[in-house]
């Protein structure tokens, strides 16, 4: 059995393409001085957060430290992690773990945790037990416009409905209201009036056939960006000579994707009083892009749009001219569950797995 179906049975539920909610579109690049072990990294799922690698196999959560491998703490959630972050939202720097439904724990509740990450001392801020607990995005963003940051959870809170629920530095809630498959959330400020605008993408409209699309609200209610079809990704992100982000979304999701789908990356960019999209980037042979994210690739300090495919991770470097060149990074089918390290100023991606690796762009 390959080790692609032995993961998507393992996250069951993740894999399941019709429905599949979207990673997070958040990876932490990490420094290290030492170069990493792919031994270190041989489970499931691997993360990078405040100088640790963590592992995560089946409800088990192991950190080590970088640069020596040394295992820190281990700690047992329950069902599977299905998202980890670091980062500090006013409560002082923390690892946040989401754990949800997978393999042989369909049952499983969905469990959000503040982990110290010295000790690996948890505590539960919120569970939640529904008909599918899933996770399809956590990350710290200001998402109610008061320019302080809070911790979010985007996550389903039943077949087919998405939440967001952010929690302040005081541990109140905001609760926004669900959407059918909006599974891809993020807060950028992109129109450049200094407040992070809300931003919604769904791979599938509002029933079963309709298509997914585009929204971002400046403030003012939500503003329609058009797409193809339905938003199988996305992220903001300042590129080439841009002042101020962007939006870029891996547009034209489709129920019959592997048909009619082809992966393509498009630009949304505010200019005076609208929003102008354009095609930057596309894949000879693959029909989405899974997982967009941005950093410094070949560390030139210009950010790259690094675009996680169905069969390979691509760097594209931003230009004037459109469509912007390309370069393969690696192929790999669980390339989706890479996690990327800066190591002896060179960026690694890292894959967990019995095959665990590192490669190098
Ligand atoms: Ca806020
Ligand atoms: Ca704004």
């Amino acid at each position: 059995m390959s080790y692609r179906i032995v993961l998507c049975l393992f996250f069951l539920g993740a894999c399941s393409r019709t429905d599949a909610p979207t990673p997070s579109p958040q990876t932490l690049v990490m420094e290290t001085a030492a170069p990493l072990k792919p031994s270190e990294t041989r489970c499931d799922r691997v993360f990078a957060a405040q100088d640790l690698i963590l592992c995560a196999t089946a409800s088990t959560l192991v950190a080590r430290q970088i640069p020596n491998g040394k295992s820190l703490w281990s700690l047992v959630g329950t069902g599977v992690l299905q998202d980890l972050i670091g980062g500090d939202f006013g409560r002082g720097p923390h690892l946040y773990a989401a754990w949800g439904r997978g393999r042989g724990q369909l049952d499983a509740p969905l469990v959000l945790q503040e982990i110290d990450a010295a000790s690996g001392a948890a505590t539960e801020l919120w569970h939640f037990s529904g008909a599918r607990t899933d996770v399809s995005g956590l990350f710290i963003s200001d998402i109610d416009r008061d320019g302080k940051p809070e911790l979010a959870l985007n996550h389903f809170a039943s077949k087919y409905m998405v939440k967001l629920r952010g929690w302040k530095a005081d541990l109140s809630v905001i609760e926004k209201s669900e959407m059918r498959m909006a599974t891809s959330r993020a807060f950028a400020d992109l129109n450049g009036d200094g407040i992070a605008d809300d931003i919604i993408g769904r791979v599938y409209g509002d029933d079963a056939q309709a298509p997914g699309d585009l929204r971002v609200d400046l403030g003012d209610g939500p503003l329609p960006i058009p797409t193809d079809r339905g938003v199988r990704s996305l992220v903001a992100a300042s590129l080439g000579a841009e002042a101020s982000p962007s939006l870029y979304f891996a547009d034209g999701w489709t129920q019959s994707y592997a048909k009619e789908a082809k992966a393509q990356v498009k630009r949304a960019r505010w200019e005076k009083d609208k929003f102008v999209v354009d095609t930057v980037a596309t894949s000879p042979d693959e029909y989405t892009f899974e997982k967009l994210l941005s950093f410094d690739v070949d560390g030139d300090g210009r950010a790259e749009l690094v675009a996680v495919g169905n069969k390979r991770c691509t760097v594209f470097t931003p230009s004037e001219t459109l469509p912007w060149k390309s370069r393969p990074w690696f192929e790999d089918p669980i390339a989706i569950y890479a996690g990327f390290w800066k190591t002896n100023g060179k960026i690694a991606a890292v894959l967990p797995g019995p095959n665990a690796k590192v490669v190098f762009p």
